[in-house]
């Protein structure tokens, strides 16, 4: 049995690298559905169909938990696929299965006090902050599920969400970084309009973000906190597979890399992420 990690594309590498580093021994199956990508821009039902798609082929290659490695996808179909799939999962697959999301973990780094207790051990000065800028997908900023989760929890944050549409696809098809560059400049600027001033913190809410992580960091004022995905959302996760320890996730350390694309080598983008070249295979030949 495996750790499975799904997103449209390559932005979910940046979660499944953290997942590695913290549990070296697991064994992972990641699944890019690149021959749908991009989420961003679909349609809920739409969005909700392909992440049910991906999750059946990550179960049938051998995954335990899908991680869905992907705002778009946990913001618009988390829900639906474990109160409507995931009993029919379990019935099909015949063992325990389950799916789980990177939102409140994301949500909990950026307003809970860990998070705050982090940063004052070392030694970073914490402010009393209260608008928090999201940069998502459109269909993660049209569910309002940061606001709506935020809001649960601290009513003294306001938050603002930016979409930005299209960056993810730029960032999957390897565009020019001076591209990249100035295509989130336009975003932080555009907040800022909106906000009346640069928000005090900023969460990247798409996974393909933390690969340009340093053009949000450049085109932000210096010293603005910036909330990353991957540490948050792999401590949340190693906690829940040791609290479950009926998910069985392998101790071979074995990866596998599948696309419903075409399988390829991945971009320079991703081998400078990554630091190493990753090649895809075909998850049709794999799951068949
Ligand atoms: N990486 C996905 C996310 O975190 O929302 C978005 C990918 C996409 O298809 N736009």
């Amino acid at each position: 049995m495996a750790i499975g990690v799904f997103d449209s594309g390559i932005g979910g590498l940046s979660i499944h690298r953290a997942l590695v580093d913290r549990m070296p021994q697991a064994d992972f199956i990641y699944l890019a559905d690149q021959k749908n990508t991009p989420y961003g821009d679909k349609s809920g039902e739409e969005i909700v169909e392909l992440t049910r798609q991906g999750c059946e082929t990550l179960f049938e290659a051998g995954a335990s938990l899908v991680v869905l490695a992907c705002n778009t996808a946990s913001a618009v179909a988390l829900r639906r696929l474990q109160s409507t799939w995931l009993a029919q999962f379990r019935k099909t697959y015949k063992r325990p299965v389950n799916v789980l999301g990177i939102i409140v973990p994301t949500i909990e780094a950026a307003t809970g006090l860990p998070w705050e207790h982090e940063a004052e051990r070392r030694g970073e000065k914490i402010q009393k902050l209260d608008v928090v800028g999201v940069f998502s997908t459109v269909a993660t900023a049209r569910s309002r599920v940061y606001e709506i989760e935020i809001d649960k929890r601290r009513q003294d944050l306001a938050v603002f969400t930016e979409a930005c549409s299209g960056l993810a696809d730029l960032i999957e098809r390897d565009a020019p970084r001076e591209d990249l560059s100035a295509k989130i400049k336009g975003h932080v600027e555009s907040l800022k309009i909106r906000i009346g001033r640069y928000p005090d913190r900023a969460i990247l809410g798409c996974t393909h973000y933390e690969i340009v992580a340093d053009l949000f960091r450049e085109h932000l004022p210096a010293g603005t906190p910036l909330i990353h995905q991957p540490a948050p959302v792999s401590k949340a996760l190693a906690e829940y597979i040791e609290r479950h320890p009926e998910y069985t996730i392998g101790d071979t350390g074995r990866r596998t890399f599948l696309t419903t694309g075409e399988p390829r080598t991945q971009s320079r983008l991703i081998e400078a992420f990554w630091g190493a070249p990753l090649t895809f295979e075909s998850a049709a030949a794999v799951v068949g």
